[in-house]
């Protein structure tokens, strides 16, 4: 009979996403509406891992111009459609189950409506296009109570179901690999270069006018 004792040194890792995805209404608007997009904003388990075995419910917080802005689903998948005009944090709360003994944990997704970018060819981003913003992060539970290990036992879940090496060739699958990770990583070190070198050459133009004065 487990217990709620808790397993010390044992630190079990579970590998989540959540953010939004988000269509523009154009063409589809309603005259008496100012509403712009269909956004949905999700959590997810990776590799469509179902998490209702540990997770009880979550709570989505929006913005106060939304009636009843606490929105609380208690079934998979953990997700809320709504429709609107800007964007806005949202809070999501996640509940876990009693039997876990662990704490909720509070995640705040920035709800991303515009693309702000051109898409991965370099062209403007199609008007019709969805957006999608999903982050990738994963729970950690240290020292979690015995009766909690055998229910991630249980659902196999003692196991890191890591993100897979490369990518999947399913395009709408969302895109979380240690190469895309590894892309990310020296497109940033790359910006990183250029702000470097546009900080050096700033320096010396402002360097050459004080020597003209
Ligand atoms: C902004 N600071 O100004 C943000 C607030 C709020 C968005 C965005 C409400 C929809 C409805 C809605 O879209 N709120 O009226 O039901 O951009």
């Amino acid at each position: 009979m487990s217990s709620n004792k808790r397993i010390k040194g044992l630190s079990i890792s579970r590998p989540i996403y959540y953010g939004n995805t988000a269509t523009p209404l154009t063409g589809k608007k309603t005259s008496d509406s100012d509403h712009t997009h269909k956004w949905t904003v999700l959590l997810r388990g990776l590799n469509n891992e179902d998490l209702s075995y540990y997770i009880r419910k979550v709570v989505f917080k929006l913005h106060e111009t939304y009636p009843n802005p606490l929105r609380s689903v208690e079934q998979p998948p953990f997700e809320l459609t709504e429709t609107g005009w800007g964007e806005f944090e949202i809070m999501i709360k996640i509940h876990f189950h009693v039997a876990t003994s662990e704490k909720p944990v509070t995640l705040y997704h920035h709800l991303r409506l515009h693309p702000y970018e051109d898409d991965i060819n370099g062209q403007p981003w199609p008007k019709d296009k969805p957006v999608s913003s999903l982050i990738y992060d994963e729970f950690v539970f240290n020292e979690p109570t015995e009766q909690f290990r055998d229910i991630l036992a249980k659902n196999n879940a003692l196991q890191p179901n890591l993100p897979a090496k490369k990518a999947t060739k399913d395009p709408l699958a969302p895109q979380f690999s240690v190469q895309l990770e590894q892309e990310e990583l020296e497109r940033l070190d790359a910006a990183q270069r250029e702000v470097n070198a546009q900080i050096i050459s700033l320096k010396q133009r402002m360097a050459a006018l004080d020597s003209d004065n």
